[in-house]
């Protein structure tokens, strides 16, 4: 039985019915985390990516108070240029649907509707996590907490580098949350392949990162894992170039007082005009690169 607050689409409850492979994509990414129109062609070019590697794609949102996992062209057109449109961690979850409004999923919160729709592989670009000058905010992304909680594999680029990831990777061994880099000893930085510092674990196969998810669960091991995949170097921007650019960014953005939900946006936003559009570039890539892992290794975890 479905969760009663929770509308799958006719292909993705087929595919969960018959033990199929699923991959859940989150809606953030959409409606906050590029522009209009590449936001919903690059959601497209992620569910096609999905698909070509064998698995059925279920991008989650929530509409009009109802949680959906697989939404129709129609709704994700919609969501591409709705201005109405909540940024949904955990924490605002209960609330949109209580209150019957519309909202985006965040890692956080795509982690937690996956979980409800029982998908166990997740594909994103780049995860939340402690932010620089976290010792005067406090900001933490909750996506950290909800990987040490929800048994749901995420598949990212590393986090962005707007962040504090050397606290990051610390808080995350922390919370217990095993961090694999794909192929490479290097914890990725979203658009730079290598943040600096030393990945926590290494898998280079699709099938050991299953075998890693199915003894994470044998064991009664709470949480899920993340899986850093590093951008493909062709689309890549070397930390040397991005770097001051970010730390530019991160000044604009305390200048102008900006706080909570509203930093990463504006961060990624900033770095698209500072960069020219490269960073967007990357982004795209990186998102569709993880989509194909995920497909992958959500393959390899229902082979078993
Ligand atoms: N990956 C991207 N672009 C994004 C995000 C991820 O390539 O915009 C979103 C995700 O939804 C992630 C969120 O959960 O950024 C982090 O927001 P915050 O730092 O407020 O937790
Ligand atoms: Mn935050």
């Amino acid at each position: 039985m479905p969760h009663p607050l929770l509308d799958l689409a006719p292909e993705v409850r087929t595919a969960l019915d018959q033990g199929a492979p699923v991959v859940a994509l989150e809606s953030t990414i959409v409606t906050h985390g590029m522009p209009h129109p590449e936001n919903v062609e690059t959601a497209r070019a992620v569910e096609a990516a999905v698909r070509a590697n064998g698995a059925v794609p279920a991008t989650i949102a929530v509409v009009a108070g109802r949680i959906r996992a697989g939404l129709p062209d129609e709704t994700l057109d919609w969501l591409g240029t709705a201005r109405e449109v909540l940024k949904l961690s955990r924490a605002d979850l209960a609330h949109a649907v209580a209150a019957g409004l519309h909202g985006s999923t965040t890692v956080a919160a795509t982690m937690v509707c996956a979980h409800l729709a029982g998908i166990r592989v997740f594909a994103t670009g780049g995860i939340g996590g402690v932010h620089r000058g976290v010792e005067e905010t406090l900001d933490i992304s909750a996506d950290l907490d909800e990987l040490a909680r929800t048994p749901v594999t995420v598949v990212c680029a590393g986090a962005k580098a707007i962040l504090d990831l050397p606290r990051t990777l610390e808080y995350l061994e922390t919370r217990g949350v095993p961090v694999v880099g794909y192929g490479t000893d290097r914890f990725p930085a979203f658009w730079s392949r290598d943040s600096g510092l030393p990945a926590p674990l290494r898998l280079d196969t699709p099938e050991a990162i299953a075998a890693l998810i199915r003894t994470q669960a044998a064991l009664n091991l709470d949480g899920g894992v993340l899986v850093a995949n590093p951008v493909p170097e062709a689309d890549a921007i070397p930390e040397g170039e991005i770097g001051a650019l970010i730390t530019a960014a991160v000044t604009q953005a305390r200048e102008a007082g900006i706080a909570g939900k509203a930093v990463t946006p504006f961060l990624l936003a900033r770095l698209l005009d500072l960069t020219g559009g490269r960073s967007l570039a990357t982004n795209i890539a990186l998102v569709k690169n993880n989509a194909v892992l995920a497909a992958r290794i959500a393959v390899a975890l229902h082979a078993a």
